[in-house]
């Protein structure tokens, strides 16, 4: 093949998978805001044709003279492999099976619903998340929580052939499995990223253990030490949250006396009757506000803001990039709590990045690397300080800064308890995905995970048919998870980073970058930029860096550290 062959095919490849990939959008689309056998055949139809040619284009590409290309096409033909985070085989059987099952299971998650002693029906996620949140009854707490995992009994009958069809696709392209499949998109060796992660993890582990140790023994003196042992993990249904994942539910439980609330502003917005899409307008101002245009009016015609009442739906909150041109929306099943006020943040990060590197060439409109994709709008949230919110009038004054651990402590709730639970997920799949785990150590291996690194144990007895990963949406729907992990990491380093570009002094839990146009210019350079190049070069638009530091988590944090080491002192730490 001459050199403008090469050329053609890889212009030809670009213009067939994008439109393979927006008649996956939309069928997707269609299933996750309306479940049925019709919708999920036909997403899982669509997702398997997409599949299909990237494949075949991928095992094309493999014989393109590689003297023949610009380092860009080099770069697109790396990339066409990674694309999708699910391969299937390439017999046609095979990968219809292996669309269905995760349509399905994706299905199960979203409709599952369980009732409790006394309730007048069956409730779904959120509703027994609401439990989680509000009840202080370790009864009422555990049933809502095994209630849930029951789901994962039902993801247990599909999920080992998943397993073995994903691999054997990825297999087919040339990666040993789809966990390394997934570890390759980090234009680092596979192996060199999960050290690199290793790494971060061992810089933020001593923040994560004296936080766990302060809650532990709150805990205890609320739910007495039979319950909550001194030394040993956390019971998982007592944090606020259905996976333990973030605990800023329980923040009231565990905040010193005399503490400020500072950041919640629940009460306030459902005072004040604010509508699902006010919640997303308070968002986008923020972005306007950084120089960047409002969001299209299809956003606001075709987004899902509430739960539909007559129809299934998934409510897990999602971004979609539907033409990868400028129909981009949102889907959300809106509750006016703080906690989604910061969903929508990250949501809408979501549709600016897509936005911003739409003019890219197809296969480079996507993120540095998924875990930028995640931070983008987090970033914003860590600049929706007590300070902001006193500007757009949420709030009416700002705690002073000797009142400063209760701000901290409840964003540390948020974001350093979620640290491990990030990390985990994919450890456990990297070794499910590998065979080094089998389907009668599944549900074992996560819990052993979950000790380790979280430091939480189940709420009831583990038999033989739990599979509770499968009671996280992320496993059920074959999302990546590390994404977030890394996401927790960088939005830190980025908020530092823009605070060193601004001169700001004084602590930074107080900087925010509303109104500033100047940020805004990093923040697009870096997304604009879309996946043309290496991520340590995004990395370095915005911070002037290119390596993923810890240090900015740790000197946001650094004051509730030493608050921490002085709490805990002579009491236990880890399990
Ligand atoms: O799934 C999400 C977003 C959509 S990308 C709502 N998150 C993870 C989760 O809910 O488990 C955001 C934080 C972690
Ligand atoms: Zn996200």
């Amino acid at each position: 093949m001459r050199s403008s062959d090469a050329s053609e095919f890889v212009r030809r490849a670009e213009s067939r998978l994008l439109e393979l990939s927006i008649e996956a959008q939309r069928a997707e689309w269609v299933y996750a805001t309306y479940i049925n056998p019709d919708s999920e055949a036909l997403s899982a139809k669509a997702s398997s044709r997409l599949i299909g040619a990237t494949v075949e284009l991928a095992k094309q590409s493999a014989r393109l003279p590689a003297d023949g290309l610009s380092p860009e096409e080099r770069r697109k033909i790396r990339l066409l492999k990674l694309t999708l985070p699910l391969i299937a085989p390439s017999d046609p059987a095979e990968s219809d099976e292996l669309t269905r099952l995760v349509a399905t299971m994706q299905g199960t998650y979203a409709t599952w619903r369980y009732a409790p002693s006394g309730a007048a029906e069956p409730i779904d996620l959120q509703g027994l998340s609401r439990i989680l949140s509000e009840s202080r009854d370790p009864i009422a707490l555990a049933e809502a929580w095994t209630g849930w995992h029951r789901v994962g009994r039902r993801i247990r009958n599909d999920f080992p052939r998943y397993v073995e069809l994903a691999n054997r696709g990825a297999r087919e392209l040339g990666f040993p499995d789809t966990g390394a499949m997934w570890r390759s998109k980090y234009d680092m060796e596979p192996d060199a990223f999960a050290r690199e992660v290793e790494r971060l993890w061992q810089e933020v582990r001593p923040l994560y253990l004296s936080l766990h140790a302060y809650v532990r023994r709150r805990l205890a003196t609320v739910y007495g030490p039979d319950l909550v042992p001194p030394d040993g993990p956390i019971p998982a249904h007592l944090l606020g949250n259905m996976w333990a994942q973030a605990w800023d539910e329980i923040y009231s439980l565990v905040a010193p006396t005399g503490s400020d609330p500072g950041l919640d502003i629940t009460g306030e917005l459902v005072a004040r009757g604010t509508t699902p899409k006010e919640m997303v307008q308070y968002a986008e101002r923020f972005f306007v506000s950084l120089g960047l245009p409002p969001l299209p009016a299809s956003f606001w015609e075709r987004s899902m803001f509430v739960r539909p009442k007559d129809r299934e739906v998934v409510c897990h909150a999602s971004a979609w990039d539907i033409d990868f041109a400028d129909d981009i929306r949102i889907k959300m099943c809106t509750e006016i709590t703080n906690d989604h006020f910061a969903t929508i943040h990250h949501e809408l990060g979501h549709n600016y990045y897509q936005r911003a590197y739409a003019r890219q060439p197809f296969l480079f409109r996507d993120s540095a690397h998924d875990g930028f994709h995640e931070a983008l709008g987090d970033t914003i949230g860590l600049s929706v300080t007590p300070e902001y919110l006193v500007t757009i009038g949420l709030a009416k004054e700002a705690p002073d800064p000797g009142r400063e651990v209760g701000v901290l402590l409840r964003r540390a709730l948020e974001k350093v308890a979620f640290l491990p639970f990030g990390l985990l997920v994919d450890r456990w799949r990297w070794e499910v995905f590998s065979g080094e785990v089998g389907p009668g150590d599944y549900n074992r291996t996560w819990w052993s995970m979950r000790e380790r690194y979280q430091g939480v144990r189940a709420p009831s007895p583990r038999g033989p048919d739990d599979f509770d990963p499968g009671a996280k949406y992320h496993v059920a729907a074959n999302v990546p998870y590390m994404r977030y992990f890394l996401a927790h990491i960088l939005q830190f380093q980025f908020h530092a980073a823009l605070a060193r570009a601004a001169g700001h002094e004084g602590p930074l839990s107080r900087f925010s970058i509303f109104g500033s146009v100047e940020a805004g210019r990093r923040i697009n350079a870096m997304m604009e930029m879309g996946a043309s190049r290496e991520w340590p070069d995004a990395l370095e638009a915005i911070t002037g860096e290119r390596r993923m530091e810890a240090r900015g988590l740790l000197d946001y944090f650094a004051p509730l550290k030493a608050w921490l080491e002085e709490e805990n002192r002579g009491h236990p730490t880890g399990r």
